[in-house]
């Protein structure tokens, strides 16, 4: 069976090296935010499966080669004959600041059937369902088949795990707030920046974080968690909360930290971790995420975790 289910899209990924404009040559690879979590959680020994759409196509191949590849079960993926799968370049533009540019409007991806989605969850039902808030703005099916998601979960008992991951590039603030609010009574652990949290409450809400999370726990929330970047995260749970700070390490690339935080979080839980366990694990895949290139490939095996701690120039024979 696999513990952990998602979905969401997962697009061919074109990475340059400078200025897009100016040409050069670029490296090929596959970005998703669920896929990221999925290979994250995959690396680290979980049986995790992904039921995304591509479309019948070269780049709908690597997705799902990348993906088996890495451990993740795509028995539940579908192929659109219709439609292409979507593509993504990522343009480093300054050293740390990263340009992104989608070409996805109508993708394989963004057409994803609820059926498909409840054919690859009740197949396998899940302990985990992940959710991210990329997925509703794709389009009304997509949004859809997230809904037929929740409802599943909530019908066989699955813990539901959602990453607001408010793209405006995708939606407006105000069909997104609609969406997070339809959804909260569905989550178990809310996973958000500190400037998404108001995405998930009423216009009226406090501006104090800790005030806002309380009254997500007061929805029914039962977790969540705070990303603040390179001051890491603070998770709010009806016991209390509890701050980490970031891992310090030499920072190459940010893109896929928030999703690598996600799945190290989501490995200790499945592994019954405390907070404070969870926390640990979470900033510490986040930090391997940010020290690679790439949105996923930096991910750590288990035996890995214990590297980050290693003194600068040990070289492990
Ligand atoms: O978190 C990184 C991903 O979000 C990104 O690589 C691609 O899924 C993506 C998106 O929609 O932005």
């Amino acid at each position: 069976t696999s513990t952990v289910f998602t979905f969401g899209e997962t697009m061919m990924a074109l990475r340059g090296s400078g200025a897009l404009k100016l040409g050069g040559s670029m490296d090929v690879s596959v970005a998703g935010a669920e896929s990221n979590v999925a290979i994250g959680l995959a690396r680290l020994g979980h049986p995790v499966r992904w039921a995304g759409a591509v479309g019948a196509d070269e780049a709908g191949e690597l997705v799902l080669r990348t993906l088996r590849a890495e451990g993740v079960d795509v028995g539940g993926a579908s192929r659109d004959a219709e439609a292409p799968t979507g593509l993504i370049l990522f343009e480093p533009r300054l050293p740390e600041v990263t340009r992104v540019h989608y070409y996805r409007a109508g993708s394989a991806g963004s057409r994803i059937k609820a059926c498909a989605v409840e054919r690859a969850f009740l197949a396998k039902p899940p302990r985990l369902l992940h959710l991210t808030g990329i997925t509703p703005a794709l389009g009304p099916s997509a949004l859809c088949a997230a809904r037929r998601a929740l409802r599943l979960a909530r019908e066989h008992s699955t813990l539901v795990c959602l990453d607001v991951n408010f793209r405006s590039r995708l939606w407006s603030y105000e069909d997104a707030a609609a969406v997070m609010r339809e959804w909260m009574p569905y989550v178990d652990l809310l996973i958000a920046s500190d400037d998404e949290l108001p995405l998930c409450l009423p216009d009226d809400a406090p501006r104090d974080l800790a005030q806002q999370a309380k009254l997500l726990l007061g929805l029914g929330v039962g977790e969540v968690v705070v990303k603040l970047g390179a001051d890491g995260a603070t998770v709010h749970t009806a016991e209390g909360s509890l701050h980490a700070p970031a891992r310090p390490v030499n920072a190459v690339d940010a893109v896929g930290a928030g999703d690598a935080f996600v799945s190290g979080y989501l490995s200790a839980l499945l592994d019954g971790e405390d907070a404070a366990g969870r926390l640990d694990r979470a900033v510490t895949t986040g930090a391997f995420a940010v020290a690679s290139h790439g949105d996923w490939e930096g991910a750590p095996t288990r035996t890995e975790l214990s590297l980050l701690g290693a003194a600068p120039g040990t070289v492990v024979r």
